[in-house]
């Protein structure tokens, strides 16, 4: 199934980064990026939904886009792909997990040092003050098309609450980015799973690794822009991949 030497690089990896995209999501049932974009929001461009600008201009229409994004996540497992990316954490001496999602499977999987380029759903705060926002404990109930939804007020300041995502024209946090190019300038190999490699600078990352000297093996049934610079591009489905990549360095 997998070329011998794609097996011997990952077994005599010290260091390895693995840098996820929607893509390793959409097997637990969690809609990728751009095909959230289902029912009211297929007439809604998503790089507008997820900015300050679209928040200001109807706070509902987006904090409600949120919530059923929540939701989704909340009612959705971890799926063979996340299981497999935390069984390989296990297996290597530096093990760095750098991600673009905003839900919490891979912490949910059992990776517990997640670096999360673009923030999470469930850490939302006051845009005004920034302190955290408590989630009712309740589960969100949110119809397949979604709905305007006000979003709650900080009780300080009477701000605002947010969702806790990097938005598009928003720059990512400096100790995120700082700690994700620091092991992809360091790392014998990076994986890059799900990711159509569009959005930037996280798009950088496996360039850096290449540029680094690390061999960099992609995991997407498509094309994208990265299968110029990996040296390895397994085309199919992370939940199938992964886990027979890991019983092949097992062997
Ligand atoms: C910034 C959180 C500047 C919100 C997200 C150059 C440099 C810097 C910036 C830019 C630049 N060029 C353009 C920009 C602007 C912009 C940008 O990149 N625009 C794009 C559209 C061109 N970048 C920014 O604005 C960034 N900010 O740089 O700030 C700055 C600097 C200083 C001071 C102030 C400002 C911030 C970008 C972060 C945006 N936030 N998410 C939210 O989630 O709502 S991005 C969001 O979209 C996701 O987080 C993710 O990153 C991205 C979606 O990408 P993917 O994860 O790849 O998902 P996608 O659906 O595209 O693809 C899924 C893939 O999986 C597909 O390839 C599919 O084939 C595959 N797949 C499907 N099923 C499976 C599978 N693979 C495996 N197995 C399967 N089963
Ligand atoms: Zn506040």
């Amino acid at each position: 199934m997998f070329a011998e030497d794609l097996i011997a690089k990952i077994k005599n990896a010290r260091s390895i980064v693995v840098f996820t995209g929607a893509g390793v999501s959409a097997e637990s049932g969690i809609p990728t990026f751009r095909d959230a974009q289902t029912g009211l929001w297929e007439n809604f461009d998503a790089t507008l939904l997820a900015s300050p600008n679209g928040f200001c201009s109807d706070k509902a229409l987006v904090w409600g886009w949120y919530e059923w994004r929540r939701m989704k996540v909340l009612h959705a497992q971890p799926n063979p792909a996340h299981r497999a990316i935390a069984e390989l954490s296990n297996r290597v001496d530096h093990f760095a997990l750098i991600t673009q999602n905003v839900d919490d499977l891979h912490e949910r999987s059992g990776v517990n040092d997640v670096i999360h380029l673009h923030g999470s759903l469930h850490q939302p705060r006051c845009f005004a003050c920034a302190r955290a926002y408590i989630f009712p404990g309740t589960m969100p109930d949110e119809p397949i098309e979604g709905r305007r939804l006000e979003p709650p007020r900080c009780q300080h300041c009477n701000g605002y609450i947010r969702p806790g995502v990097v938005w598009f024209g928003e720059s990512l946090s400096e100790a995120a980015w700082e700690r994700a190019q620091l092991a992809v300038r360091n790392c014998d190999l990076l994986f890059s799973i799900g990711t159509s490699a569009v959005v930037w600078p996280a798009a950088q990352l496996p360039i850096e690794a290449a540029r680094s000297g690390a061999t960099v093996i992609q995991v997407n049934p498509d094309k994208t822009a990265l299968d110029q610079v990996a040296d390895y591009n397994l085309h199919g489905q992370a939940g199938t991949i992964l886990p027979l990549l890991l019983e092949a360095i097992t062997q």
